[in-house]
C-alpha cells in the first residue's frame, strides 16, 4: 500500500499518526506526488486532496474512509475503541474534529490576506470552530485519551485539529479557540506527551517550518522540474 501524504497537511497526519499507533509502518510507503505540488491532484484522484491510500484494487480518497479501511483491514489492532458507545463517541469526536474544527480552520485560511479579507466570512467560521469546541468539551473524556482508556481514531483526528487551533488560528488574528482550564485544554496538554501524537506534531512543525522558510517550495520547484524533464511515456 502506498499513501499519498503530506508532513503539513493535517488530515494526512490523521491517518500517519493511525499508522504508527497501530505498528503498521512497515505494510505502507509514503509519497507526496509531484501532481499535488503542481496543484494536479485530480489526475491521481478526482477529490484532489490528500491523503489518498493506494491498494491493490485501487484508490480509496478521504481520510475518514482511509482510518475505517485501515481499522478493517488490522481488526486486530483497531483503534475503534472497547465497547459499542465508546465507538459511537470515538466516530462523534472524529466528526466534531473533522467537521467543525478542521474544515472551518481550512476554508478560514481563503481570508488570511488582511488585503483581501472579508472580516465577516473569517468571523463567522472561526464562530463555528469555537462552537466545536464547545461541542467538544461536552463529548470529550477527562482521563489520557478522548475516548476510554486507551489510544483511539478520536485521538489521531483531534491531535491535528487541536494544533490548528491552537497554531492556525492565531495567525488569523484570533485568540486559540482551546481555553485555559477546560477539559480540552487538559486533554491537549496530556496527549502531546503521547509517542505518536508527539511524532505527528514534530511532522506537522517541520513542515510548517519548511514552509514558512522556504525549503518546501525550493523542493516543490526541483520535483516539478525534474517531472518536466522526464521524457512523456
Ligand atoms: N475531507 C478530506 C480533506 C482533505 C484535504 O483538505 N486535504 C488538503 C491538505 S490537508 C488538500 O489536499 N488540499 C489541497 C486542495 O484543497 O487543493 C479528507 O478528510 O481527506
Amino acid at each position: 500500500m502506498k499513501l499519498y501524504t503530506g508532513n503539513l497537511s493535517p488530515y494526512s497526519a490523521k491517518v500517519r499518526m493511525q499508522i504508527y499507533a497501530m505498528g503498521i509502518q512497515d505494510e505502507l510507503s509514503f509519497d507526496l506526488p509531484v501532481q499535488f505540488m503542481m496543484g494536479k491532484m485530480y489526475e491521481i484522484s478526482p477529490i484532489g486532496r490528500i491523503p489518498v491510500l493506494e491498494v491493490d484494487e485501487g484508490l480509496i480518497p478521504e481520510s475518514e474512509v482511509i482510518s475505517e479501511y485501515l481499522d478493517e483491514r488490522f481488526p486486530g489492532k483497531a483503534l475503534t475503541g472497547a465497547s459499542l458507545k465508546d465507538r459511537a463517541d470515538v466516530r462523534v469526536i472524529s466528526r466534531i474534529a473533522d467537521i467543525y474544527l478542521m474544515n472551518n480552520i481550512f476554508m478560514s485560511l481563503s481570508q488570511a490576506n488582511p488585503e483581501t479579507r472579508v472580516q465577516a466570512v473569517l468571523d463567522l467560521l472561526i464562530g463555528q470552530v469555537k462552537r466545536g469546541i464547545g461541542a467538544l468539551e461536552k463529548h470529550i473524556g477527562d482521563g489520557e485519551f478522548a475516548v476510554g482508556n486507551s489510544l483511539t481514531r478520536a485521538d489521531c483526528t483531534l491531535v491535528p485539529a487541536l494544533w490548528m487551533c491552537s497554531s492556525t488560528v492565531p495567525r488569523l488574528g484570533f485568540d486559540s479557540p482551546i481555553l485555559d482550564g477546560s477539559r480540552v485544554s487538559a486533554y491537549w496538554n496530556k496527549i502531546q506527551g503521547n509517542e505518536f501524537a508527539a511524532k505527528i506534531l514534530d511532522e506537522m512543525n517541520k513542515g510548517m517550518q519548511a514552509r514558512l522558510d522556504g525549503t518546501e517550495r525550493k523542493m516543490a520547484e526541483e520535483a516539478i522540474a525534474r517531472a518536466r524533464a522526464r521524457p512523456s511515456e
